[in-house]
This record gives C-alpha cells, structure tokens and sequence, in this order.
C-alpha cells in the first residue's frame, strides 16, 4: 500500500486521515453557519427512516464515519435555547429540521470533497467499489481532447453519485519516470494508477464458449503435418535432427543452471532475471514450449507444461514491458493453447491478458509502454521522447489480443487493439510513413524517425499478419499494410553502390544509411504479403523480399554470424563500421526470412544459407553451458555475452527447424507466426460459424 494513505485503522475504518479531519472541520464550518456550536454527533444517533432520503444518505454517511468518530463525546449543543436530549427522538421538529439540513449539507460537502478535491482519489477508490470503478487516465496536456475527458469523468462522477452499476473515476497521474530510468520530457510521461474498469471486469465473466474442437475441426491441415514434417532427404533430415540436438541441448543447460528464472547465463551456469517481464518468472519455459511441441521433444514439454502450471505465478508485482510480455508470454501461451488443447494454458492466457488492460487506460487508448501486473500502474519508458508509445510496441499486440478475445469471447481485447488501429489509420503521415514515436496523450507524433529496424519492426509485420490471420477479410489492415509499403518504397528502399538493396532509416527526411539486423525480418515480411499485392506489384514485392534476404545474408561475416546493425555509408557494403554494433546475440530475423522465402521459393539457398548459420551457431556461440551471444562477429577470437536469450529457443531454433521440415509443418495457410515466433491459427471464421450452428441442440445439420 502507498505509504502516503494512512488510514483510520486504529479506529476500524479505512479512511484516510487526512479525509477524517477534513469531515470533521467541514462539519464544524456547517455548524457554525447554521448557528449552532457543533461540537460532535453522537454515536447513538437514530433518526426515523420516513423523514427523508436525505436522511437515509445521513445514516449511511453516519455508518460510514463512525468509525472515524469513535471514541469522542460527540453531542450536539444548540447555543442558545432549551437543552435536547441527545437522541433524536428527543429533538423537536424545527430542531430536526435545522439538523438534517446541516447534515445534509454535510454529505454534500464530503461528497463534493470526496470527488472534486484532488487528495481524494484513493478515497474514492476505497468508496466505490472495484467493479464499479472505470479509470480515466489523466497526462498533463491542457488540449482539447483532456478537456472533453474531463467533462466526460465529470458527468460520470454524478452517475457514481447515483450509484449507477458502470461509473468512471478520475484517477490521478503521478510524473514519475520508471525506477533508475531518468524521463527526459517528465511534463507528458506519466506514471499512470489505473484501475479495474467495467470493461475489464466483463472480461472476468465466465463468458467462455471456445471449444477446441470446433477450432481444430476448421484447420485445413493438421498442425503437425503427415508426418511432423519430416523431409523427405536424408541430408535434410540430417540437418533438422541437428537442429533438434540443438535444442535440447540449450534447454538441458537452461533447466540445469537456470530453472524458473528468465534466461540461462551459459558461461557463469547461472540463470538470470533481468527486468523487462516485472516479476514473471519462467520466459525461457514459456518461450519454448511450443518449440519442444513441435521438435517431438514431448518430455521437455511435459517439464515445460507442469511448470507453468504448478510454477507460473502471474501475481507478480514488477514492471514489465507490455510488448514483452505480450509477444513471449501471451503469445507462447495462446500457441501452446492452440497446438495442444490444453486448458492450463488457456486459462493462464486470459488471466494474463486480464492483468495487460490497465496499459490502455490513457487519453487516447495508446498504451504506455511499462506496466506494473500487480497494481495496474503503467508509464511510459524514460528514454522515450516526450513520454511517448513506442511504434513496434503498441502496434505489436493486435494478434495476441484478437485471439484473447476469441478465446474469451469478450471483445474487450479487441476492441484495444482495434482501437488503437483506428487511430494510426486516421492520423496523418508524413510521406505515408509512420514515426515510431506516438504521444499516448494528445495521439500526434512526437519525433519524425521512421525505421524498418528497432521500434518500427513489428508494427508492419502485424498489419500485414492481421490481414492473413483474419483468412484475408481484414481488409483495413491490408490498405494500411500496402500503403506502408508504397510509402516504405518510395523513401526507404536503397541500392548500394555495390548493388545491394537495403532499407534505410528515415530522419524527417534525410536518411540514415543503416541496417539494423531487426530490420533483417522484412525479407519474410515482403514474401508473405507478396501474393495480396495488386497484381502489377506481385512480381516486385517477393523480388524485393528476396533482395532484402540477400543482403542480410552478406551481412552474415565472416564469423557467417551478423552484426547487429551494418552500414551502407562511406564505402560500407553491409558493414557494421561502428565498434558497438558488431555483437550478435542469437538473434533470428535473417534466418527467418531464409524459412519464408524457402517456404514461398523452395530456392534450395535459402537451406545452404541457413545450414551456414547452424555451423556458425554451433562454432561461435556453443559453450559447455548453453549457447551465448558473441561480443564481436568480425573478431577471430571470440569474446561471448554470457546470455541464453529465450527467442532463440523460440524463434532461431524454430525457424530452423521448419526450414529444414517439410511445408506441412504449421502450414502457412492455417498459421501465422508472432513476432515471437509463436504460430497463432487463422481465423477461418465462416468455418467456425458453421460449425457453431452445427452444433446447437436446436439446429440440426439440415439447417
Ligand atoms: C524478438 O523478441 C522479437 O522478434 C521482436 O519482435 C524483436 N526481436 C527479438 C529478437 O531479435
């Protein structure tokens, strides 16, 4: 609890202090003007129930402050004139009615300062009950929009005074940037308290009418193929079960040295926590399930399986990254939920997602990018300008949260996202494109950088994912997503002297000739969205896709590992010139685009490319712990970060592994892939209607 609220507990009562004295000199004052000397109401008061419903408020007003009043010598003194007994029985009807006009003038008073004073948000918290409480998240931006808010929680205040079931509370904004993060704009990144709204309490009804085999009915092949895609080759097969090997090794090491924790540090044999999921436990666990799933590692999964439901305690106090959170623990849980029908996994999902909406609860519905599970406090990251969302981060929870609410059926979770695509939709671009800085206050960009690499990445990736996993009916994600595109062609694509295609940075309007190895997923991208491209841009997007791939592949040396961001300026050809961007820490993105555009090509380079990087793995970043990232790709002797990642059990190994299996393996015509490689089924929704219909008692098959 806030160490500020201290409560009348001494007394029985959760009051604040602060609130007791105010009740106590506001009835001083009301006395005084109704020309009495107040000095306190008794305890034992009792006013007959017919005389008015003010006086009905007067005992629930009474019943509430009691407690605070306890222990004084209330009584009421009318100076001058006959004593009265204190019992109210004992007034007389003047008297009754001077007193219940001063109470309640009283009530109205407290009530007024209970609201409208802006000590009182905790009281009213205390007051109003949870489930009551709908959060208004107030910045510190005087603009239009606030002010309709605020006319908006006022007029909710009254019906809270009417005690209509869904009321809104303004909660207040505290300008405190995230422990040990210094904000850089503190006027407009606000720490925000939130609270459960009505919404978010509709998504704790048992509402949930998902059946798991209606969905598996509705996929147009089995998840795991024929076969579990095993290729038909040897050589193929042979480099699939390395992969397989490679897997069980990291994750042998990771529940050796590091059970339970975040990550495996392979060199010390330890495990580590960090801070970007708050107090979740287990990434690693979550992260790999599905792999293990699909790899036939059935034991491991079964570890991974009892853990998160006997050991994943989503009560956790910290702060954690939405984005994080969303893409590893949300998403690995709802793919685990998806491959195997098991119903722990569902039933952490909705939990988890549950405890994410608070971070929407801003001005504009644009979540901030931190958020505390435990308390529903959210604020933005310090080193975000001007307290601004981040691009990738918002615009990275669409899939996740539409398959939450289909599998909730609540439509909280859609709604969200839904709402923050509306936004983006409407606001303007500059050159079509989209800066990765948004105010989450006023809804307007914040800083004109437009990038393809970290914090843009994943947002275009989602427009064009949403599309596909709506089985192609989304079709405002497919305008948004082509436009992007147009835009992203017309600014960012770029030839290198030495005639490689790339995507450069964009700085309102100059360029920044600079790569990052995130950007390295576009390669994928550009190939699954190819073939919805208008007809004439089909040939030209999956050329592109392909161009992108290759030039993230000569990026790969000469370790054949890549650096984290590689240059196209002052001669650089897919360089990394910078001594600070040369680490590789497991991470996927090129690999990725070689399993897309293996899948969409069958170009047989796109499996010698990959079987590069599994030699490069395996000499590079295999120790006797684990596998660790490396400090430098261009360096022969090599120096390494003493860090497991959990993607690359979730995505580097997995991407792998289905390049080198078979197409029927998570087929790309019934699953998309999060940006945490967590494959998420496509919503064939005719399908699932029919089947719904099907299955009512009232309706036979005829219908
Ligand atoms: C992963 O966590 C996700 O792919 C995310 O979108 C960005 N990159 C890391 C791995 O590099």
């Amino acid at each position: 609890m806030d160490a500020s609220l201290h409560v009348c507990r001494d007394r029985g009562s959760p009051l604040p202090h602060a609130t007791c004295d105010r009740t106590r000199s506001l009835q001083n004052a009301a006395a005084a003007a109704a020309g009495s000397e107040v000095q306190l109401l008794p305890p034992s008061l009792s006013l007959s129930p017919s005389l008015s419903p003010s006086l009905h408020l007067s005992r629930v007003f009474w019943r509430l402050f009691r407690p605070c009043m306890r222990g004084h010598a209330w009584v009421v003194s009318p100076a001058p004139g006959p004593s009265v007994s204190a019992s109210g029985m004992g007034l007389r009807l003047s008297q009754k009615f001077v007193f219940l006009l001063f109470l309640s003038g009283l009530v109205t008073l407290c009530l007024g300062a209970l609201f409208f004073l802006p000590d009182s948000a905790r009281l009213k918290r205390i007051f109003l009950s949870k489930t009551e409480a709908q959060p208004v998240t107030v910045g510190s931006e005087n603009d239009a929009r606030e002010q309709a808010r605020k006319a908006d929680a006022a007029a909710a205040r009254v019906r809270a005074l009417s005690r209509k079931p869904s009321v809104t509370h303004e909660a207040r904004a505290v300008d405190r940037p995230p422990q040990g993060i210094k904000a850089q704009d503190e006027r407009s990144s606000g720490r925000t308290r939130t609270e459960t709204t009505a919404a978010q309490n509709d998504a704790r009804q048992p509402r949930d009418t998902f059946e798991y085999d209606r969905f598996k009915k509705c996929l147009l092949g089995s998840p795991l193929g024929s076969d579990r895609g095993k290729p038909g080759d040897p050589q193929t097969l042979q480099r699939r079960d390395k992969v397989k090997e490679m897997m069980k090794f990291a994750w042998d090491n990771y529940k050796h040295y590091a059970w339970g924790k975040n990550e495996l540090r392979p060199l010390t044999r330890n495990g580590h926590i960090g801070t970007m999921f708050g107090g979740l436990r287990g990434a690693s666990i979550i992260d790999s399930l599905d792999t293990l799933y699909i790899m036939d590692l059935l034991e491991e999964y079964e570890e991974a399986k009892d853990w998160v439901e006997n050991n994943l305690d989503l009560n956790s106090n910290g702060e954690s990254s939405l984005f994080e959170v969303n893409i590893r623990y949300v998403g690995g849980l709802l793919s685990a939920y998806y491959l195997t029908g098991n119903e722990v996994f569902k039933k952490k999902v909705l939990e988890l997602g549950e405890k994410l909406l608070p971070a929407f609860n801003t001005p504009t519905g644009i979540p901030r990018g931190v958020i505390n599970l435990g308390s529903g406090t959210s604020w933005s990251w310090g080193w975000a300008s001007a307290g601004s969302s981040i691009l990738a981060e918002f615009g990275t929870l669409h899939l996740e949260f539409v398959h939450l609410s289909e599998l909730s059926n609540n439509p909280v979770f859609r709604e969200k996202v839904m709402n923050i695509r509306k936004l983006l939709n409407k606001i303007e671009k500059p050159h079509g494109l989209y800066p990765n800085f948004l105010s989450p206050v006023t809804g307007n960009w914040v800083q004109h950088h437009v990038s393809l690499g970290g914090l843009g990445d994943s947002f275009y990736e989602y427009l064009i994912k949403s599309y596909l996993m709506s089985d192609k009916t989304d079709e405002e994600a497919k305008k948004m997503y082509y436009s992007a595109l147009e835009a992203i062609e017309a600014n960012l694509v770029q030839q290198s002297p030495g005639g490689l295609t790339y995507l450069a940075e964009w700085r309102g309007g100059i360029l920044d000739h600079k790569m990052g190895h995130l950007a390295c997923f576009a390669g994928g991208m550009l190939g699954i969205g190819a073939e919805d491209g208008a007809p004439e841009k089909k040939q030209r997007y999956l050329d592109l896709a392909g161009e992108i791939t290759h030039t993230c592949h000569e990026s790969y040396t000469p370790t054949k590992l890549g650096p984290e961001a590689f240059r196209f300026d002052a001669g650089a050809e897919a360089t990394a010139t910078r001594l600070s961007e040369r680490y590789y820490i497991l991470r996927p993105e090129v690999i990725e685009s070689y399993m897309y555009m293996w899948r969409l090509t069958h170009d047989p380079k796109y499996r010698e490319w990959g079987w590069e990087a599994v030699e490069a793995l395996e000499k590079h970043c295999r120790v006797e712990g684990g596998y660790s990232g490396i400090r430098d790709v261009y360096a022969s002797a090599v120096s390494h970060d003493n860090m497991q990642q959990s993607f690359f059990l979730s995505e580097t190994l997995k991407y792998l592994y289905l390049l080198f299996s078979d197409d029927d393996l998570l087929p790309l015509q019934d699953w998309v892939f999060n940006t945490e490689a967590h494959p998420l089924p496509i919503i064939h929704r005719n399908c699932l209607q029919r089947q719904n219909s099907l299955q009512k008692p009232d309706k036979t098959p005829a219908d």
